[in-house]
């Protein structure tokens, strides 16, 4: 039934009553920006009432409900996915087009929220779709950051930095919780209280600092179900106003210090994506809100439970990596100091009630802080590490007596240092990794002692993705295709249904339509591309995409290292058929990584060289498309033709840009690595391209020392050539140095890392062999038009709705709710 706000003539009204009381305007005066907002408006109108319902149907229920704490929440544009959930997205459409107004384009006026890095925050995002679309209580915990994500501009080439002042307009979607605010305290000291009457002992913390925290509400809409689920997202304020009127030194001081405190706490989102920087700043911000959440979970089951003991009947915690780890520190703290429970029953409590999720194996993405900074920050808290600490010690001494190499490896407090993932794995009821290969790496390598220690704590997750965003919303074309082939909408609830679209895999006629849609969705990116990048590319060309952050292991440099090699070859031989191709890459570098970011110049000196060189009659194209982010990504892929997944075999957890690439009809070329494993088992060697060393091999190399990356340099011409002209000026006009880092990174070991670390010479062969079986297969049109439908058809198993649920049978243990309209 579709919500009568959404009824034409009624939402038309309450469009221009929108613009009228918030801008005094009427909608033909008014800007596309304030168009944009009195729409959202109307839309969060009819949120609300399905908001109001859904927590009332949880009083009534009481569900158990999971906490999903993550300092990263990558949303993307809430309206256009809000109406999709809704099912209002046609109408509205329809109706705004009555008014002359197009949906698209207002769409455009709202900023991307990028409170996240990448895949971990993404994840979160799909998670939460997933949770109120299956119809599960479900709380997201995160930070207000004022500033997401950085902007990124391409100036000459090179990455800058621009601030993203996303919240500049006001945002139509939050709601301000100020009856919910919490206090937050730092550092200080603690003293120890003893009650001579009970003999209790109490801690009281002194001389600390303390914010105000407090929350935003952002509605989560689930898919046709009037389910509306809360992301919680906590600002910070100071405690007590300013007082000008306080003259005396100390108060001034704390006051103003306080107000500092408040201010620098939730303003930037660190840019680091999978490498740890040991910064006070971020500890402060991982207790902030995880001390927030945890108190504002505790009012609410107090409210309607008076067993404190029964928590984890009603509630899970649920921590995205290690960064909000301290968790359990603080949940039992406020067990032992806010209710007086003894150690053991809080441990009981606090270890039935939280759960880790691990999403590396990199080891300078492991979180380790100094006990100085730590123990200075949050005494209490360190206390309470601590004494955990000293009782799994003595676990560990009982079970391996004798072994104090287990102890060293395994210690919570070891080399002066806070190893929040070993906190994390002591005190969860779970530990999961993100894809079937990356936890058995887990258990196999890098927590094997944890593992052997407690190998019932130790599951799979395999990640998934919405198709609502990322097929309904992102690609409208192939999912009415999908809908009209599989004669249902069902599979907008339940992915596993695209496997009936194998059916069509031998009708021609089918495979004409899919490849059209294919076509159109390339002349949608090419038209992204030239307003934005300002390069023509030929929709005809095969678009070859690669879209990630940008790091090492990722290896982006493999790819461009290829493209020059291609177009060597091009030169060369002129004579020998190409099939036109366009590179495309978009890709963020954290502000401080310097050798990402050479990498992004060298990507951008290769486009400039390659699409401005006539003689080659454009059969190659380099595009780096800039502020590579959600919405861009939603255009990105549904215009792939390959997806680009090459990371060094190992070193990517799992994945999940591949799982939207074989949504959108893209076969793999990529290493057996992450998800990209369990994505070849669905769709069929044949349909993907897999090339290079196998975890297994990787592994073995790097316990063993290493390779010798010169064996390859000095054997393979083509590879010396191309390493070469990082340093003879071809893409630096003339400038040697430019690259020399890069060509050291590949040739030689350097300061702790071995010559190549990432494995790129010696997967460079089997990579351009396995890029010349994509032209193949490209070229024989009815053979690419079903590898492609396969993909598509094959891509079931990676919805976030199967992950979650799995999550709920193995993990949470939620009741699923249904809201009454
Ligand atoms: C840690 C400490 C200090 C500052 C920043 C960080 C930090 C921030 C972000 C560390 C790691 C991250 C992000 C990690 C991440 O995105 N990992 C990816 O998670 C995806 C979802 O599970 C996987 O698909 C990817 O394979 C994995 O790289």
């Amino acid at each position: 039934m579709i919500n009568p706000r959404f009824e034409k003539e009624a939402f038309k009204k309450d469009v221009e009553q929108n613009v009228k009381q918030l801008f005094r305007k009427t909608v033909d005066e008014a800007s596309q920006q304030e168009l944009y907002q009195a729409v959202s408006y109307v839309v969060k109108d009819a949120i609300i009432d399905d908001w109001i319902a859904t927590q009332k149907q949880y009083e009534k229920d009481d569900p158990k409900i999971v906490y999903y704490m993550s300092m990263e929440f990558l949303l993307g544009r809430a309206l256009g996915n809000n109406l999709i959930n809704m099912t209002a997205y046609k109408e509205v459409k329809e109706a705004l087009e009555e008014m002359g107004l197009n949906l698209n384009e207002l769409e455009d006026q709202e900023p991307d929220p990028a409170l996240g890095n990448g895949g971990l925050g993404r994840l979160a995002a799909c998670f939460l779709d997933s949770l109120a679309s299956l119809g599960y209580a479900a709380y997201g915990c995160g930070i207000r950051y004022r500033y997401g994500m950085f902007k990124q501009k391409i100036k000459d080439g090179y990455q800058e930095e621009r601030p993203d002042n996303w919240l500049k307009n006001g945002n139509p979607f939050e709601l301000r919780r100020p009856e919910y605010a919490k206090e937050v305290r730092f550092g200080g000291n603690i003293r120890v209280e003893y009650d001579d009457k009970t003999g209790d002992i109490r801690f009281k913390q002194e001389n600390y600092e303390s914010v105000l925290a407090v929350p935003y509400d952002y509605p989560i809409v689930g898919y046709d179900n009037h389910i509306v689920n809360t992301l919680r997202i906590w600002d910070a304020e100071p405690i007590v106003d300013f007082q000008l009127d306080s003259f005396d030194r100390g108060d001034y001081h704390k006051a103003v210090e306080q107000q500092n405190l408040a201010k620098t706490i939730v303003e930037v989102l660190y840019p680091n994506d999978n490498h740890y920087a040991g910064k006070e700043l971020r500890l402060k911000q991982q207790y902030f809100f995880v001390s927030a959440s945890l108190q504002a979970a505790l009012t609410k089951y107090k409210k309607h439970h008076d067993d404190i003991h029964k928590l984890p009947e009603k509630m899970t915690i649920q921590m995205n990596d290690t960064h909000p780890t301290v968790a359990v520190a603080e949940l039992m703290r406020l067990l032992l100091d806010e209710e007086g429970l003894g150690w053991d029953e809080a441990w009981e409590i606090t270890s039935k009630t939280c759960a880790y999720t691990n999403h590396t194996i990199m080891s300078e993405a492991l979180e380790k802080w100094p006990i100085d900074l730590f123990s200075r920050l949050l005494p209490r808290v360190y206390q309470i590490i601590q004494e955990i600490d000293r009782r799994f010690v003595a676990q560990i001494r009982e079970m391996y007596p004798g072994n104090e190499e287990k102890v060293a490896k395994m210690q919570i407090l070891r080399d002066g240092q806070v190893k929040m993932a070993h906190l994390a794995i002591v005190a969860g009821y779970s530990v999961n990794g993100v894809a079937r290969l990356h936890t058995e790496i887990l258990k196999k390598q890098e927590l094997r002692d944890f593992y052997e220690m407690m190998p019932q704590k130790f599951n799979n997750k395999t990640n998934g993705i919405t198709q609502r965003r990322f097929l309904m919303h992102g690609n409208p074309l192939l999912a009415d295709w999908v809908t009209d082939k599989l004669g249902t909408k069902d599979w907008i609830t339940d992915l596993s249904l695209m496997s009936g679209l194998k059916k069509w895999v031998d009708d021609e006629e089918a495979l004409k339509e899919f490849m059209s849609i294919k076509y159109e969705n390339k002349v949608r990116l090419a038209k992204y591309i030239k307003e934005h990048n300002g390069i023509e590319v030929d929709p005809r060309s095969i678009f070859d995409v690669q879209v990630k952050r940008l790091h090492e292991y990722k290896r982006q440099l493999l790819n461009i290292l290829h493209v020059m090699y291609l177009y060597n070859e091009i030169k060369e031989h002129p004579e020998i058929s190409f099939y036109p191709r366009t590179f495309i890459f978009g890709a963020k570098a954290s502000a401080g990584y310097i050798r990402a970011k050479q990498i992004i110049k060298l990507i951008n000196s290769v486009a400039d060289v390659v699409n401005n060189d006539r003689s080659i009659n454009g059969k190659l194209k380099v595009v780096f498309i800039e502020d590579y982010r959600v919405s861009n990504a939603e255009i990105i892929f549904a215009a792939a033709d390959v997806s680009e997944q090459i990371s060094t075999a190992s070193k990517e957890a799992s994945g999940t840009g591949n799982m939207k690439f074989m949504l959108n009809g893209a076969p793999t070329l990529g290493t057996m690595d992450g998800a990209n494993v369990e994505i070849v088992e669905e769709v069929g060697a044949e349909n993907a391209f897999i090339f290079g060393l196998s975890s297994d091999e990787v592994i073995n190399y790097e316990n063993n020392g290493g390779y010798n990356p010169m064996d390859i340099y000095n054997s393979d011409a083509d590879i010396r050539r191309v390493v070469n002209q990082l340093v003879d000026g071809t893409y630096s006009q003339g400038d040697k140095e430019m690259y020399r880092d890069l060509y050291n990174s590949l040739l030689t070991a350097q300061g702790g890392s071995k010559a190549d670390t990432y494995f790129i010479l010696k997967d460079f062969r089997s990579y351009a062999d396995t890029q010349k079986k994509v032209e193949e297969a490209y070229r024989d049109k009815d053979r690419w038009a079903k590898m492609a439908l396969l993909n598509t058809a094959s891509c079931g198993k990676f919805s976030s709705d199967r992950t979650i649920q799995e999550y709920v049978d193995d993990i949470w243990h939620l009741d699923k709710v249904t809201v009454e309209v």
